[in-house]
């Protein structure tokens, strides 16, 4: 038998047993042991066989790291295949996260008993993928058309309890042994003489309002999940579900799962999903690197950034006592934080229970004497360097001696904010991303004195609080907004050489970015840039060209959404984009001023140019060490900046692009455009002549 695999009687019953650590995955090991076992059951004293697994969970799926490898036998449809059609009655035994091919597996089993604790869902679309071991053909016929595509085209489990409403499961159980429970039910099965029900027997009829709505979800989908391929796919196999026989229906699916795994898409979302569990390790930290367990955190600044990062802590349980200068200044920031969460109740988010309990979690301040005894403190003031040094200075003489002071700053030295106090080793960066309560992304910023134990602990808060946190070392910017700078540049110098704002964003969106980087900026704000480069001297700022035509918006009263008019002008009810010729005014004037003469641009060069400038900065982050490792880097712009999952980040977009390519391109744009804006990183120019890989760097 298979060292991951084990089979015993427990009297009639037969329990096959998966033990493949961390997570069952249904790697070749596990799919030849399974069958082994279902041979060995056909003539076995068993009457009835049990699928479990130890360990966390139930099979977390197929092994993703065999994706692309030679296939080896037997593959998963043909396991199930084996499954569907044993003699004994089969029961699939449900704890942990029964997903993707694990679940697909329980499908083709007879019976399914849960824990209540268990969560069963079809992911495959995160991964570009759609479920492709019959999961698209039993789910609809057990689940109806609706259950179906919210399970498979979002992605998202369910419980125990919705799954067994949706006749997905066919007991719940509590309790711990859930073998004995599954052993007990199998024998009731046997002695009911159950029959051996088959997902693929049970009949599914298309009616008129399901056709209706998969039309419906078809078309939301195009704008939800916007350029993404999969989504589409799985609603073709659901219609082929309900139109073909089964036979017929799962060679549809097989068609299309294969379609899908020769789609750039899903490499690209592969590559996402083991770069975001590695941007969670550090390389050089020692094993045993002690972590300090955050119960209380305090908070200074209750504007819209410390007022998203209180709510994260909140959320989780864990105390926040929200600092700012006045009383009034603090209530403000508390019921902006209890507006947010009114609108999370409406939208049934939260029940009113759970927001009281988490504003309970919120202790209003104006004292920084309050923050004597929290474990770290998040800075989240005014974006200035002598600032925060005072801030750090005064936390300093109040704050417990093994207290972790982070900054949440965007820009500024961590080094320099770190010389104000006597603990520079306790100093570290937390950069979260606006709004801090939704975004993923958070850059732990590692200071020249940091300490091991405070990088750890930040990463690991980080993740408790449901960040996604990548470790960045100190640079202008950190890895994100360092990299936004030549990305700006490139899309404001497109704007002066001949695009329109719009131009620029619809090149950008229609090649996955979540919004062109135009509309990023009026969102965010014009003046941010324009008080960021007050700070810089006139070297620092760079050409004219890529900032003066923001300036003078600023100047003229448009910092962008937030006074109605940026780039764009905006419709007050519904904030809706409007072109305006009043931007193309100050662009032609200021062009006019700079000498430069409007030419013709392309949608492809405008993404080439700021596609690449952004992997070219990313690449040099490299070689200076702020980055760990490419895939971080990746993790950063999908998280942070609305880089398409389905590109997998920069970085993979460039290898998938190809990088002798991509260095021709970046040469092209040198001699062309600019020999000092377009100097390609060394590490790219040797991996182009190499052929080596980012990865490897
Ligand atoms: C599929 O099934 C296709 C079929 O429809 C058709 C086939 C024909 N494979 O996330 P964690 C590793 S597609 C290989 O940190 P957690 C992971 O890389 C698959 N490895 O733990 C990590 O390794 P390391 C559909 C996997 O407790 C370690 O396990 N299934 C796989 O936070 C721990 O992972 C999915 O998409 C895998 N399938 O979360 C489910 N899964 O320690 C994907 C995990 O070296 N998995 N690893 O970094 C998950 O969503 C989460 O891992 C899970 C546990 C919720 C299970």
């Amino acid at each position: 038998m298979s060292p991951v695999v084990s089979y015993a009687l427990h009297g009639n019953i037969g329990v096959i047993s998966v033990d493949n650590a961390p997570v069952n995955a249904l790697s070749h090991a596990v799919r030849s042991g399974i069958a082994e076992a279902l041979t060995a059951a056909y003539s076995d004293a068993s009457q009835a066989v049990i699928i479990s697994c130890a360990g966390r969970t139930f099979i977390a799926g197929a092994d993703i790291t065999e994706f692309g490898k030679p296939p080896q036998e037997p593959s998963l449809p043909d396991l199930l295949e084996q499954l569907d059609n044993h003699p004994k009655i089969t029961v699939a035994a449900l704890h942990g996260t029964a997903l993707g091919g694990g679940f697909e597996t329980a499908l083709s089993c007879n019976y399914r008993i849960a824990l209540a604790s268990a969560k069963v869902g079809l992911p495959e679309v995160k991964l570009g993928l759609l479920p492709g071991a019959g999961g698209t053909q039993r789910v609809p016929r057990l689940a109806g058309v609706e259950g179906a595509i919210s399970l498979m085209t979002t992605g998202n489990p369910i419980n125990a309890k919705k799954a067994a409403e949706l006749s997905l499961v066919d007991r719940v159980v509590n309790g711990d042994d859930l073998v004995a429970q599954a052993v007990a039910y199998a024998e009731e099965l046997v002695a009911a003489n159950a029959p051996q029900k088959q997902a693929r027997t049970a009949q599914i009829t298309l009616t008129d309002s399901d056709r209706a709505m998969l039309n419906q979800q078809r078309t939301q989908l195009l704008k939800k999940t916007r350029g993404e391929t999969a989504p589409q796919r799985i609603i073709d196999c659901i219609e082929a579900a309900a139109e073909l026989g089964f036979e017929e229906g799962l060679r549809r699916e097989r068609e299309l799962f294969m379609e899908c795994m020769a789609d750039p898409q899903s490499a690209a979302m592969r590559h996402m999903f083991f770069a975001e569990r590695a941007a969670a390790k550090i390389n050089s930290l020692p094993k045993d690197t002690p972590i300090v367990d955050i119960q209380r955190v305090g908070i200074i600044g209750a504007g819209t950034m410390g007022g998203g990062i209180a709510m994260c802590f909140a959320q989780v349980g864990i105390h926040v006592t929200l600092v700012d200068m006045s009383e009034d200044a603090v209530k403000a920031g508390l019921d902006k934080i209890a507006k947010n969460y009114a609108i999370s109740v409406s939208r049934g988010r939260f029940s009113e229970a759970q927001v009281a309990s988490i504003m309970a979690n919120i202790t209003p301040s104006s004292s920084y004497q309050d923050l004597a005894e929290v474990d770290l403190v998040i800075e989240a003031v005014f974006e200035n360097l002598a600032v925060k040094q005072e801030v750090f200075k005064t936390l300093d003489g109040i704050c417990k001696p093994c207290a972790i002071l982070a900054s949440n700053t965007s820009y500024q030295n961590i080094d320099e904010i770190a010389a104000a106090t006597s603990r520079p080793s306790s100093v570290l960066g937390m950069h979260f991303f606006s709004p801090a309560n939704v975004m993923k992304l958070l850059e732990v910023v590692r200071g020249a004195e940091s300490s091991d134990s405070i990088i750890a602990t930040a990463m690991t808060v980080s993740k408790k609080i449901g960040k996604v946190p990548v470790l960045s070392g100190m640079c202008y910017g950190f890895i994100g907004n360092r990299m936004l700078r030549p990305y700006s540049r490139e899309a404001a110098l497109c704007l002066m050489e001949g695009a329109t704002p719009a131009q620029i964003d619809g090149a950008m969106e229609r090649w996955g970015m979540a919004m062109g980087p135009m509309a990023v900026g009026d969102l965010a704000g014009l003046d941010i840039g324009y008080k960021a480069r007050e700070q810089l001297t006139e070297e620092q700022k760079g050409e004219p060209a890529s900032y003066l035509v923001a300036d003078r918006l600023v100047e003229a009263g448009r910092l962008g959404q937030k006074s109605g008019a940026g780039y764009y002008q905006y419709d007050p009810e519904t904030r809706r984009r409007m072109d305006d010729p009043a931007v193309m005014e100050i662009v032609a004037a200021t062009c006019a001023e700079l000498g430069i003469n409007r030419r013709t641009i392309s949608d492809e060069e405008i993404v080439d140019r700021l596609t690449l400038a952004l992997a070219n900065e990313g690449a040099k982050i490299l070689e200076d060490g702020i980055a760990q490792r490419a895939s971080d880097i990746d993790v950063v712009y999908c998280y942070g900046y609305g880089f398409p999952r389905f590109k997998g980040g920069p970085m993979h977009n460039l290898e998938a692009v190809g990088i002798p390519r991509a260095v021709a391109r970046m040469e092209e744009f040198a001699s062309k455009l600019s020999a000092q804006n377009w100097q390609t990183a060394k590490t790219l120019q040797e991996l182009s002549t190499n052929g080596g890989k980012l990865a490897d760097v």
